[in-house]
């Protein structure tokens, strides 16, 4: 089992977004891993300029990751890695088996999302934004998935609640568990995303101003990540770069 790398989680307020403080601390980083846990953003982002509703009560945390620390191999799979290593985070504090993850950027619990992420890379980092909804589920204006927290899961397992910052150490040590671990190869992290879905979930495909009526169900993911949905009419399609309700 590899060695962990310590937490070197900055703590801040009220902010824009995470991944504008963490991207203004790359360089005085000087090449160490570091995040940015804020107790609020007004200009949370999710993916594709999507806003991340981010009150004070929740987990708002960048993790920042240099370049070099990753093996190529696995940095198509971000994105899966993120997901399972918030899932598995989630659930070394709150036990309990029904939290998955969707494809590509979601956790999930009881088919509500419970937070989703995003990378993106500057500076020779790899800047990972992690949002989480822990104590507040704030109101999805633009038909999408309906949110849940953490603790409301917790209460419904009879567990106690948990912090941001309980979650915010248990996401670092998960995250750096699996890019450490040299077992943990492209095609294992496809495997254990594949198996951590949800795929009982009815998706929909995004679309500019909503979602697509047509129901779609994961069935698999190839070696790169990519999803198989089987489409209403019975038939397969393989999507690549596309978002999902
Ligand atoms: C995501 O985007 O799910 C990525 C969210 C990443 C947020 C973190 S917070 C820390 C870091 N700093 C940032 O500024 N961002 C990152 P996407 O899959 O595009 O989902 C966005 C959609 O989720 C929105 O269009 C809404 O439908 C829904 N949504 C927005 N806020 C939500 C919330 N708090 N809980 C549940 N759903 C939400």
């Amino acid at each position: 089992m590899p060695v962990g790398v310590a937490p070197n989680i900055h703590h801040v307020g009220d902010v824009d977004s995470t991944m504008e403080v963490a991207r203004a601390m790359l360089v005085d980083a000087k090449g160490a891993p570091f995040a940015v846990l804020a107790e609020s953003q007004s200009k949370g982002r999710g993916t594709g300029g999507r806003v991340w509703t981010s009150p004070k009560g929740n987990l708002y945390f960048t993790l920042c990751i240099p370049e070099t620390s990753i093996r190529a191999e696995i940095v198509p799979v971000l994105p899966l890695i993120t997901g399972l290593a918030c899932r598995e985070a989630i659930m070394s504090i709150v036990s309990g088996t029904n939290f998955y993850v969707k494809w590509p950027n979601d956790i999930v619990h009881s088919g509500k999302k419970l937070g989703g992420s995003i990378v993106e890379s500057e500076g020779g980092y790899l800047l990972v934004g992690i949002g989480i909804n822990v104590e507040v589920a704030p109101p999805v204006t633009d038909n999408g998935r309906d949110p849940t927290t953490v603790n409301y899961a917790a209460e419904t397992l009879g567990q106690p609640k948990i912090t941001t910052l309980q979650l915010a150490e248990a996401v670092w040590k998960q995250y750096f568990k699996i890019i450490l671990d040299t077992t943990a190869s492209r095609k294992a992290v496809v495997e254990n995303f594949e198996a951590a879905m949800d795929k009982s979930l009815i998706l929909h495909r995004r679309t500019p101003t909503g979602r697509d009526p047509e129901p779609l169900r994961a069935v698999r993911l190839n070696e790169w990540g990519h999803l198989t949905v089987l489409k209403s009419d019975g038939t397969e399609e393989t999507l690549v770069a596309e978002y999902l309700f």
